[in-house]
């Protein structure tokens, strides 16, 4: 007979914390990574990012002057602009990171209490939009972070705003475009928080503890032969989840997802993905943000510069389809292109040189987002975020990019697809 469930819930507490740090031998890999990441932050040109001031923060190493900067910056940012009107969407994710950043600072910074009832009132609207959609009004994902910064800030929320977690998570709501792995980590870092830091009551404590079991459960089952647990960018979310349950020193799945991150670090190329990998490259997760130690901090990181991408000469072509699978529209394909590049282009640059073809039929638009230019409208059709619809890139026939338009660089002779596609 296997240990009983209440044994595997507490072995890893009775186990050394040692083994849940990357292998010594990546450090310089890891070190390099930061540095990296620190130097884009000290790009004024960048909007402040309250996941990259995370990273910064749960780094080893540190550059005590420029973490000042960017802490004051993204105040300016986010002081001002909540509680201007009621009327616009929740921003329930974007202020439950910036409050976590708070927490992230040493010493602590209380947020002003304003920002706390915004997220919670964000929260609500989520929830009730839940009830009635069946589906929170920005994301899981979101409503998540959101119960995890009231969590890792002391705050209490409703036990129905925790209960419709448990139950998306028992009906399998949580996921969207294939990939559930980043939503079910978020909720499972939430589920652990409340547990840990006594915040519900006893029983729905016990509900929270075996659903983060099984959510980790499920992120090892979905492991590949090569460490990926998703796909590469959803790995460090289950990452942080073995480390924030403990079950870290006992999961196989860890060891072996970490080692696919030290040997994909490249695929860790923009501001967005390195602040999401570094915190479990140092061994840490969002979690330990509730227990920061405010010791002395080794001044010791520089930042670094990016390389440059290398010139590489001539031509390429791209094939620019446009699809819309959806009931009303008049038809599936409606653009469909061979577009001339330069070698090095990216899809960015393959949509703008397709506009600028003659005659001129090809449109789109972007809105800027922390992780790049998000696609929002093609051909004059608007991806809108209350149907839940968006633009999403396949290459063809039918795999879906695991980047986005500014990152990824099509190969010569390449298909690129846009559809618009429900989530
Ligand atoms: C929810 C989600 C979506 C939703 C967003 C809609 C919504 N209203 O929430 C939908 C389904 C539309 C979506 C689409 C895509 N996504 Co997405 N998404 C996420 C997820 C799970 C959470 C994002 C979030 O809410 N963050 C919290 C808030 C506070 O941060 P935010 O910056 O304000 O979030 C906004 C933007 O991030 C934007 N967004 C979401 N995904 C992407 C992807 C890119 C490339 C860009 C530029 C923007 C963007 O929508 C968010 C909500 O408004 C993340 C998971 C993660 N680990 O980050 C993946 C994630 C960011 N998405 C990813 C990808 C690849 C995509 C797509 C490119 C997939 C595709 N092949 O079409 C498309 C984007 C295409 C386009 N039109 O430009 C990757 C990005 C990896 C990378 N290399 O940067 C992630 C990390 C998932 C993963 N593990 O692969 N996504």
């Amino acid at each position: 007979m296997g240990l009983p469930l209440v044994l595997l819930l507490l072995l890893p507490a009775l186990l050394p914390a040692r083994c849940c740090e990357p292998p010594a031998g990546s450090a310089g890999a890891v070190r390099a990574l930061s540095a990296r990441l620190l130097g884009l932050a000290g790009d004024p040109a960048r909007d402040p990012d309250p996941a990259v001031y995370l990273a910064l923060r749960l780094a080893l190493e540190h550059d005590p002057r420029l973490e000042r900067r960017y802490l004051e910056r993204l105040q300016d940012t986010f002081q001002h602009a909540y509680g201007r009107s009621a009327a616009e969407p929740p921003h329930t994710g974007r202020l439950a990171l910036y409050l976590l950043g708070l927490q992230a600072t040493c010493p602590p910074l209380s947020p002003h209490r304003s920002l706390v009832t915004w997220l919670k009132y964000y929260l609500e609207e989520d929830w009730t939009g839940s009830q009635q959609r069946g589906h929170p009004v920005t994301s899981y994902y979101q409503y998540g972070l959101g119960v995890l910064a009231l969590c890792v800030h002391r705050k209490r929320v409703r036990d129905e705003v925790v209960r419709r977690l448990l139950t998306a998570q028992h009906h399998g709501r949580l996921g969207h475009g294939g990939n559930t792995v980043d939503t079910e980590a978020v909720v499972a870092l939430a589920f652990t928080c409340l547990e840990r830091r006594r915040l519900v009551g006893s029983g729905l404590a016990a509900k929270l503890r075996l659903a983060a079991h099984e959510a980790s459960r499920n992120m090892a089952k979905t492991q590949g032969p090569d460490g990926v647990i998703g796909n590469i960018y959803s790995t460090p979310w289950a990452l942080q989840v073995f480390l924030a349950t403990g079950e870290c020193q006992t999961e196989p799945a860890f060891g072996q997802a970490m080692a696919a991150l030290l040997e994909n670090l490249e695929a860790f190329g923009t501001a967005a993905t390195m602040a999401q990998v570094l915190p479990v490259l140092h061994g840490h997760s969002y979690l330990d943000i509730a227990a920061m130690h405010c010791g002395e901090e080794p001044d010791t990181l520089t930042p670094l510069d990016m390389e440059p991408l290398p010139e590489v000469p001539g031509n390429k072509t791209v094939q620019l389809v446009v699809e819309c699978p959806l009931p009303w529209c008049y038809d599936l394909r409606l653009y469909d292109r061979l577009v001339p590049v330069p070698a090095t282009a990216s899809l960015l640059d393959v949509l703008q040189a397709a506009a600028a073809l003659e005659p001129r039929e090809f449109r789109f638009h972007t809105q800027d987002t922390p992780q790049g230019p998000f696609l929002t409208q093609v051909l004059g059709l608007e991806a809108r975020q209350e149907k839940r619809n968006y633009w999403q890139i396949l290459s063809a026939p039918n795999t879906p990019l695991q980047m986005g338009i500014a990152d990824y660089r099509p190969q010569d002779g390449a298909t690129v697809i846009l559809r618009l596609s429900e989530w």
